[in-house]
């Protein structure tokens, strides 16, 4: 089919594009689908549901994006890239899937940002919503069975509360927002292939405070903190001890308590969730629970229940006195870190790290002390492993395997009793899985089949 012009473009044919193309439908608004590669995930599904629908694949058709009023980005496809970048200037509008949500959408809502931490804290604060009566719609950039692209949810009846998981490619063509509550969870380095410095990264972060109504801050991270109308920002968490009306910790004997102010809430031992991450990730969940006016007794029930998500350090299995852990979803540094601390802390021997893929320019050296630490060997695997292997070198044993069920084989065979073996990979999964999902689950496979 030959694309003549329209207005609207829905650039990408990813699970965001064929979310936008759903809606644009349900609303009667023509479009079409361009997508620079030859063979979209989405393809098959859109062409079955919208024969009619011109899709141009392959290279950009600049002239056709230039004629258009509307390119609707998906996250996947930076705005800085030439053909959108030229549309712009051409005076067509750049925009994306949670900017028309947000102009659409009729009840409050939360959005979550942050290097890491926005999955565990949006499904927290689902749970807390739904265990105070409130009828939850969950998606964005969060994945799994619970969560859907944010115009799916638009689809869908009516909720009482929208919570959002948004990543920094879905801030960067969001023009409005309009957030109830917003947080930046915490920021380390990420997607450096994608951005210029890491100033542009947080710039895309800082955009999830347009129009917010409450703003929370992570006392122990000054990148979470708003660049403009801090007047606005009206609650903070931390793993201090907190001062009026804030969120924090105080230290007991062997525990530790989740505190409001003075007022107690919490022990950490009663939840089911561990480490010094998820004791942040909780109190960002309350304070904006609390942003919200959830009850206290609805949060500390969740609080208390929630299992943890899959691929997010995960338990899977013991061995002959060696546990396996699962933090497929550790796509950076800085999760990688905190993995291996939470995890390094509690053994009595040490860490078999499994980790390396697509490295997105990261600085591995900053791992040198939590290695040196806690890690006794790095079974290394994907296609920069060998850019991982140079800045591990120095500080442990590197070994490398070509694929994660001979990583898994190779680790189990040098774990002795008290140590773990533990996925967390630093890197993204597209260079051998189709996401980290995929990775978790061979890698969860590979464990089940060890003898
Ligand atoms: N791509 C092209 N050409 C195109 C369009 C896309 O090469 O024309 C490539 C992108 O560079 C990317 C891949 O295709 O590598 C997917 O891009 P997409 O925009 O089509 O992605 P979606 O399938 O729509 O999924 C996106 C999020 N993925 C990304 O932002 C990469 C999903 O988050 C999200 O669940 C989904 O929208 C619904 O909102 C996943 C993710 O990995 C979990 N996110 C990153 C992260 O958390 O670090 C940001
Ligand atoms: P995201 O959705 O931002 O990727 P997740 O909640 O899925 O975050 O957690 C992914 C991984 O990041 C976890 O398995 C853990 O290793 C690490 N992580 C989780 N919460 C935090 C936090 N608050 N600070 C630093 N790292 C974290």
């Amino acid at each position: 089919m030959v694309a003549q012009r329209t207005d609207r473009i829905i650039v990408g044919l990813g699970t965001t594009g064929l979310s936008c193309a759903r809606y644009l439908r349900a609303m009667g608004v023509e479009f079409q689908v361009v997508d620079n590669r030859q063979s979209p995930p989405a393809l098959e599904a859109f062409r079955q549901e919208f024969a009619d629908v011109p899709v141009t694949l392959g290279e950009f058709p600049q002239a056709l994006l230039n004629d258009a009023k509307e390119l609707i980005v998906s996250p996947g496809v930076s705005i800085a890239t030439p053909a959108i970048r030229e549309a712009e200037q051409a005076g067509v509008v750049i925009s994306g899937d949670i900017d028309i949500f947000s102009r659409q959408v009729k009840g409050p809502v939360v959005a979550v940002t942050g290097s890491n931490g926005k999955s565990t804290v949006v499904s927290l604060l689902a749970a807390m919503a739904r265990a105070a009566g409130l009828k939850v719609g969950l998606g964005g950039n969060l994945d799994g069975a619970e969560a859907a692209p944010a115009l799916d949810l638009l689809r869908q009846d009516v909720k009482d509360l929208y919570i959002l998981e948004l990543s920094s490619f879905q801030l960067e063509t969001t023009r409005s927002l309009n957030a109830e509550a917003a947080v930046i969870l915490n920021v380390s380095d990420d997607h450096m292939d994608r951005y210029e410095d890491k100033h542009a990264y947080e710039a895309a972060k800082q955009r999830i405070f347009i129009g917010a109504r409450h703003i929370v801050v992570n006392r122990d991270d000054a990148s979470s903190q708003p660049w403009q109308d801090a007047t606005r920002v009206l609650s903070s968490f931390g793993l201090s001890v907190p001062g009026a009306g804030q969120w924090g910790l105080l230290a007991e004997a062997d525990d530790y308590q989740l505190v409001r102010a003075g007022e107690r809430v919490l022990k950490a031992s009663e939840m089911r969730i561990v480490g010094r991450h998820n004791l942040a990730n909780a109190l960002a969940a309350l304070a904006l629970g609390d942003a919200l006016g959830l009850p206290l007794p609805a949060m500390q029930a969740a609080l208390c229940q929630f299992p943890g998500l899959p691929h997010r350090c995960q338990w899977l299995r013991s061995l002959r006195g060696v546990d396996y852990y699962n933090d497929s979803k550790g796509t950076n540094v800085g999760a990688t870190i905190v993995a291996i601390e939470s995890l390094g802390e509690m053994l009595k021997g040490r860490l078999v790290l499994i980790a390396g893929g697509i490295d997105k320019e990261a600085d591995f050296s900053i791992m040198k002390p939590v290695l040196q630490q806690f890690v006794k060997l790095a079974v290394l695997i994907g296609r920069d492993a060998r850019h991982l292997a140079a800045a591990f070198k120095d500080s442990i044993e590197v070994i490398f395997a070509a694929s994660l069920p001979e990583a898994v084989n190779m680790a189990a065979s040098r774990a002795r009793e008290g140590d773990a073996v533990l996925l967390s990979p630093a890197c993204a999964s597209y260079d051998m899985f189709r996401d980290f999902t995929h990775r978790g689950q061979v890698f969860a496979q590979a464990v089940e089949e060890l003898q």
